[in-house]
């Protein structure tokens, strides 16, 4: 019988998802005893080690996980499930590894690239494959998904043990090790597509006539065709697919889109339906945007929320974004469809998930309190990667600057990112441009958020179009808004990137009110300006509208990844024709 070890934490329904899919049956451990009854251990740990080792540790299951994997019984760890097995990790001083592996975990450098490293990269093998050239279903010309902020530096001590290396700016490290029973990878099998779950089929099915394949026995390849593989494979830049959902008139759950956050039809619509009023009067207007609009017109509605994730998974998609845009309303999670959403999303779609919106503390109607940490954690076991948090994260580093820089450890961000680890926290900003014909014209705090829209951007020499205010106006500054772009706040993108990101944030989906629905490109100078105040991955968003748009964004600003609604589901560009004109470009995708 095969066991999954729950520690307790991260998206463990993904993993139990995938093991289902490809026919197999398991239970969770539960008790020490299981130990003993399983077959086949599983350990997809997530997120923080620290809170791996140490729950084991509560749970009395470091010891019996130790005396089962001597026993030479089958066990594959997953990222946080390998990383246990050395004998100390940089990121848990206290909580000292199960030792089974000697070495150390460190951190990655990240003076000269984004910490965590959140992509889509290669696994190449370290020993001479054989005939099959696939070991563990690991195969040379795939991409898998990786999430992590530490790893296993690639040295001599490591020989034994590493089964794949992989490279990340200058660093090779250890992207699976294996020998023996014991088999573990730092990406995540689960989160990788159809290459992924090749490889837990692999593992799933090795040994059951007999004896584990060993590779740690087969002679090593060339160096130098090793460093050749590395580089020719690498970190991969990623298109994500958005689902901005909401209720329509109708009570649909449906996905929606908007030209500038108003999601309802241009014209009067024909229906004799009203938009439903909201019930709570905190939530403000119960129009979707801050223009007025005339009564009568429909949401749009672009199909249903887990078809099209279905469909973009199909399609080559590397992450998927559900927004619950109507969040800006009390939104208790004891009747929140989106779990469900996400629920049935996660059962056949094996790429990352996002979910966003009402991501806070919330107040069921019988007066239930829940923690943005409850929230999230609801998600995350439905099958959520990562939650991504828009207004409480304005509110939060606004707090934070009017106390000097004194963070509370309470906020959303600090919570969710200290339990599950800081890749899980994604922020998602909703800014505006304010424009200002001279620098001067904008309060001192915001100018280091003053972008000139008649110049290349900072450092580059190509040319870029002037991109001038209504009334000619050459400079801007873009302001943060909350709920949904209804509520402007005195917070600029630069002070707000670099407050989430000090509070723990791992990634910024940086969306743009001006640009969104208008097929206009991205909003290159808005991109640059928040990438390059931090050191976290940056999700370029709104206003793609040609392939094109896409290597330019990645070209110009140096972003992680860039993210698209409107043309995907009006199918105006299919996401294997970004990837196909990217690839072309020179620049590294992966191609289903
Ligand atoms: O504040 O934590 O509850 O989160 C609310 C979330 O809902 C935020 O992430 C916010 O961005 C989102 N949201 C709220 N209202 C809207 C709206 O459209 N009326 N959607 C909204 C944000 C922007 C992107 C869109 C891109 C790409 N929409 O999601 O997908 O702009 O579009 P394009 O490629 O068609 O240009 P909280």
């Amino acid at each position: 019988m095969l066991y999954i070890l729950d520690y307790g934490a991260g998206n463990v329904a993904s993993l139990a998802n995938s093991v289902r899919s490809l026919g197999f049956d398991f239970k969770w451990v539960e008790s020490v005893e299981d130990f003993d009854k399983a077959d086949r251990i599983l350990f997809p740990g997530v997120g923080a080690i620290r809170s791996a080792l140490s729950s084991l540790r509560e749970k009395g299951f470091a010891e019996p996980l130790k005396k089962y994997i001597a026993s030479g019984r089958p066990y594959m760890g997953i990222c946080i499930g390998m990383q246990v097995l050395f004998e100390s990790s940089d990121e848990s001083e206290v909580e000292p590894g199960l030792g089974v592996i000697p070495g150390k975990v460190g951190r990655f450098d990240s003076s000269d690239k984004t910490v965590p490293c959140m992509g889509w990269n290669g696994a190449t093998a370290l020993r001479e494959l054989g005939e099959a050239k696939k070991t563990y279903g690991l195969d040379a010309d795939s991409s898998y998904y990786f999430v992590h902020s530490y790893r296993v530096a690639f040295d001599e001590k490591m020989e034994d043990w590493a089964l794949t290396l992989t490279k990340y700016g200058d660093e090779t490290y250890v992207s699976s090790v294996q020998k023996g029973n014991v088999f573990a990878t730092q990406f995540h099998p689960e989160k990788s597509g159809p290459a992924g779950l090749e490889v837990l089929k692999s593992w799933l099915t090795q040994g059951e006539k007999g004896q584990l394949v060993d590779t740690s026995v087969k002679p090593r390849r060339e160096q130098a065709d090793i460093d050749e593989e590395l580089v020719r494979r690498g970190f991969t830049k990623r298109i994500v697919a958005c689902l901005d959902v909401r209720t329509n008139d109708a009570g649909d759950l449906v996905v929606t889109k908007g030209d500038q956050y108003d999601v309802r039809e241009a014209e009067e619509s024909t229906t004799t339906e009203t938009p439903i009023p909201s019930t709570n009067a905190a939530d403000g207007p119960s129009s979707d945007s801050t223009v007025p609009k005339p009564k009568g017109r429909d949401v749009r509605n672009l199909g249903k929320p887990v078809d099209l994730a279905r469909r973009y998974f199909a399609e080559g998609a590397d992450e998927v974004a559900f927004l619950n845009i109507t969040s800006f309303r009390s939104c208790p999670m004891h009747d929140q469809p989106m779990l469900d959403v996400v629920r049935q999303s996660a059962e056949t779609v094996f790429v990352p998930l996002t979910i966003g919106g009402g991501i806070r503390d919330t107040t069921d109607p019988d007066g239930t309190s829940r923690s943005a940490l409850e929230v999230a954690g609801t998600y995350f076991r439905c099958g959520a990667d990562k939650v991504s948090i828009g207004s409480d994260a304005v509110f939060a580093v606004e707090d934070m600057l009017a106390a000097g820089g004194k963070k509370t450890g309470k906020t959303g961000i600090e919570t969710i990112s200290y339990a599950y680890g800081n890749q899980a926290v994604v922020v998602s900003f909703d800014p505006k441009r304010v424009y200002a014909n001279s620098p001067e014209d904008v309060p001192a705090i915001h100018r280091p958020s003053v972008v000139d829209l008649a110049s290349p951007l900072p450092g580059s020499s190509t040319p870029l179009k002037a991109d001038l205010g209504p009334n000619g106006e050459r400079y801007c500054w873009y302001q943060c808004t909350v709920r949904g772009g209804r509520e402007t706040r005195d917070i600029d993108v630069v002070q707000l990137a670099q407050g989430v990101e000090s509070l723990g944030a791992g990634e910024i989906l940086l969306n743009s009110v001006d640009r969104d629905g208008s097929k206009a490109g991205f909003d290159l100078r808005l991109v640059a300006l928040v990438k390059r105040s931090v050191s976290i991955p940056v999700v370029a968003s709104s206003g793609a509208g040609k392939v094109e748009d896409f290597s330019e964004v990645f070209r110009e600003t140096g972003v992680e990844a860039a993210l698209a609604a409107g043309i995907f589901h009006r199918k105006e560009v299919p996401i294997s024709d970004v990837k196909d004109h990217v690839q072309a470009e020179g620049i590294k995708i992966r191609v289903v």
